[in-house]
């Protein structure tokens, strides 16, 4: 049936007298209904991709894409005065991650899909994900963010299960939501939640009685940084997601004929970072229960979990006390004890060992008894090899591997920039978007002055369209012939956006002083900041003080603009990246294990200013040393210091004056004028007295090479030419080929 007699067959109406929202619904059920009559790959052996983060994004044009309708649709709804864009809107994004291991886990089970690999993702169906991120009084405020509407992209399932805590059981149901692959096969995210939650207990706040696990197991998603009472509840929901998945997976292995003995014939369970390591102790007590002696469970279960490592921040590996386990899960302790007696009759190296000093080293399990341990970048993975992770890697050098990450060209691409979409199409065909290597076809137009203007035209059109979007959405006006630069992660002192605020009141000084930039600059920022983490609101704080000061001051903001966008996400995430120039990267060398926006950038023919960290270092090595713009100490160096632990961060201050005058300028008067003191005076101190994430040491690099790139943006076509280069490069960082390496080097499915 054609597009136009379906979707007036579920309005009952025509399409131009229904309104945005009846027709969003009609097209939910629609494409659910298309999703649900495609095949699923069901073979013997299935991947289970476990995850506490889904940043899956809104769905309706990505799935309208991927199920080929995209095009149809939009013209069809456009030739009776309706916008898809604007029907979009009524979809709320479920923001069911922190950042990039949620949105990476979200690109995966699309390329799994489009693969047609036999896969399903794992994880909970929170109600409210993260916070919702307001601003006020120059301050992130956190607020609930419910999603989930009476009709939406979830499906009840009849699949329940019992899960004990200590004292207590929860009933479970399993909600799915059918992830469609690009004119290929579906798969499925499986999204657990409790049938006892009670959304009644949130109020305004993200504050709610944190005792009642029974009422709130599910209700959010937890910060990268929490309280202590948030964090026990983190334990409760990871060990709720396990067991599920845990109950889910042997069930589905026992339907498709096995016996247990071989679920490594059945299952494989990729572990996404140390979020659900315990389903290792979990798997391993139900095959218990199921007659199998524990030596036997200990060798099936280590054939069938392997286990991705996401950062290299010490701080940041999960390490649960103890006395968190006795209480939340103690049938698991007597697991986890016999696990880590296991490592200590047989390993000398104190260091590896899982249980020690009172706290359960997550990720040593994962390590000891899962088969594959994989970083998320070339760099990350030398790292773990060589330094963080070194003592393993010298037990189990064939269990390490790399696996570079990727993102999926159709929501990053196809979805969010189609003008530039449709130009590669014209210019090289559309095989690229089943074989994203065919970009690099592009280079046979590196020449070409008329493509090169056409580039440019796409980038302009879509700062014009985020123009339009950032006026209406959020009152924010920018300028469409400026240099737009953007840095939008996580806030993390480790990412340094405190490094990028420096350098504007570097720039405001100058402009003030009557050095005036030939073209205007907008510098962009988007972050959340987790609620807990002090600095990192202070930075926030910090940003949205110099846009106050720097926006209002007429001397300066025809020149200089600084935007922090409000509650930055997936659906924000889109609009900006194909408006970009400039891709700010600036993490200190060796911290961010990979970074996926930098690659999201590249393919939308943005340059990327950064440091020889994460993938930006593949990113280099593939469009040459011309084509990006590096700066900064190597990880190397970095490491180096700070085994030293000699890192001074005054003697910085001291020796650069441009450093000082900016650093100064966190406490001057101008900004307690619109700034907090108590914010402002502890960043300060946190700068001049520590730094430990030593942005004072790289600012001068980073300034001469904001210089740099900002000069080159002026030779219009040389940078056309750059963007050419940058897109055409981007073929290997397609999720498709990391999905593929998995599956070749790790998963093994047929
Ligand atoms: C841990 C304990 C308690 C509560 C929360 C957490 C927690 C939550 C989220 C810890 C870490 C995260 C998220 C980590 C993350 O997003 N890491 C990023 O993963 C990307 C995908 O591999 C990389 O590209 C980034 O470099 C890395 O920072």
């Amino acid at each position: 049936m054609a597009f136009q007699q379906e979707i007036e067959t579920k309005l009952q109406k025509g399409i131009s007298v229904s309104t945005n929202e009846e027709i969003y619904y009609a097209l939910l059920d629609l494409v659910k209904e298309k999703a649900e009559g495609k095949v699923t790959n069901d073979g013997k052996k299935k991947l289970y991709y476990i995850s506490a983060e889904f940043l899956i994004g809104k769905l309706l044009s990505n799935n309208l894409i991927n199920l080929g309708m995209y095009d149809e649709v939009k013209e069809t709804l456009a030739k009776y005065g309706k916008s898809l864009a604007e029907i979009e809107e009524i979809e709320l994004e479920p923001s069911l991650g922190n950042g990039g291991l949620g949105r990476l886990a979200a690109c995966f089970i699309d390329s799994i899909a489009t693969l047609g690999l036999n896969g399903d993702g794992v994880g909970l169906n929170y109600h409210y994900g993260l916070f919702k991120q307001v601003f006020e009084n120059n301050l992130q405020k956190e607020t609930p963010n419910p999603w989930i509407t009476e009709k939406s992209w979830l499906n009840k399932t009849e699949t329940t299960y019992t899960v004990q805590f200590g004292g207590f059981n929860v009933s479970s149901r399993l909600y799915d939501i059918d992830v469609v692959g690009y004119n290929n096969r579906t798969t499925k995210l499986h999204l657990f939640d409790i049938e006892s939650v009670d959304e009644s207990i949130v109020g305004e706040t993200i504050d709610f009685d944190k005792e009642e696990i029974e009422k709130n197991l599910t209700l959010f998603l937890y910060p990268d940084d929490s309280d202590d009472k948030g964090r026990l509840l983190r334990v409760y929901q990871q060990y709720f997601m396990v067991s599920n998945a845990a109950h889910l997976i042997l069930d589905e292995a026992v339907a498709k004929g096995s016996n247990l003995h071989d679920l490594a014939d059945y299952a494989t369970i990729q572990i996404n970072d140390t979020h659900p390591s315990m389903v290792i102790p979990e798997l391993i007590r139900l095959l218990q229960e199921k007659g199998i002696l524990m030596d036997e469970a200990i060798e099936i279960v280590s054939k069938v979990c392997a286990y991705t490592n996401h950062t290299i921040l010490a701080e940041a590996l999960e390490k649960w006390p103890i006395y968190f386990l006795d209480k939340a899960v103690p049938q698991l302790m007597p697991i986890i004890r016999e696990l880590d007696n296991r490592i200590r009759k047989t390993v000398t190296d104190e260091s590896t060992y899982i249980i020690k000093d009172g706290l359960v080293h997550m990720a040593h399990m994962d390590i000891h008894y899962g088969y594959s341990v994989n970083g998320v970048a070339y760099l990350h993975t030398e790292i773990l090899k060589n330094t963080e992770l070194n003592n393993f890697y010298k037990l189990y050098p064939q269990k390490f591997n790399n696996k570079t990450n990727g993102i999926t060209f159709r929501r990053w691409l196809m979805a969010c920039n189609p003008e530039l979409s449709a130009l590669i199409t014209e210019l090289i065909g559309d095989g690229w978007k089943k074989d994203a290597n065919e970009l690099e076809k592009l280079g046979n137009f590196l020449n070409d002055d008329a493509v090169l203007d056409k580039l440019l035209a796409v980038k302009h059109e879509k700062k014009k369209q985020l123009e339009a979007y950032l006026l209406e959405k959020q009152g924010i006006e920018i300028d469409t012939h400026s240099i737009i630069d953007i840095q939008i992660k996580r806030l993390h002192e480790y990412k340094r956006q405190q490094m990028n605020a420096i350098y504007v009141i570097h720039k405001y000084f100058e402009i003030k002083a009557g050095k005036k930039p030939g073209r205007p600059i907008t510098v962009l920022f988007g972050a959340k900041a987790a609620p807990a983490y002090i600095i990192a609101k202070d930075i926030i704080h910090l940003i949205l003080c110099l846009q106050e000061i720097i926006n209002n001051d007429p001397e300066v903001s025809p020149y200089l603009k600084v935007v922090m966008v409000e509650n930055y996400n997936v659906t924000l995430a889109e609009k900006l990246i194909p408006a970009c120039d400039i891709s700010e990267q600036i993490s200190l060398a060796s911290k961010e294990a990979s970074g996926t926006s930098n690659m999201k950038f590249m393919l939308n023919g943005a340059v990327t200013l950064g440091t020889r960290d994460g993938a930006n270092v593949e990113i280099a090595e593939l469009v040459g040393e011309d084509n990006i713009f590096s700066f900064g100490e190597d990880s190397q160096t970095v490491i180096d210091r700070y085994a030293r632990g000699d890192y001074n961060s005054r003697s910085y201050y001291e020796a650069d004056e441009d450093l000082k005058k900016a650093v100064d300028f966190i406490v001057s008067d101008e900004m307690l004028a619109v700034g907090n003191k108590e914010n402002l005076e502890r960043l300060y101190n946190e700068l001049l007295n520590k730094d430990w994430f030593m942005t004072f040491p790289d600012f001068k690099e980073y300034v001469a090479a904001k210089e740099d790139i900002y000069s080159a943006f002026e030779d219009r076509k040389h940078w056309a030419k750059m963007m050419l280069v940058n897109i055409s490069k981007a073929g290997f960082f397609s999720s498709d080929r990391t999905i593929e390496q998995y599956n070749n080097d790790i998963w093994k499915l047929n």
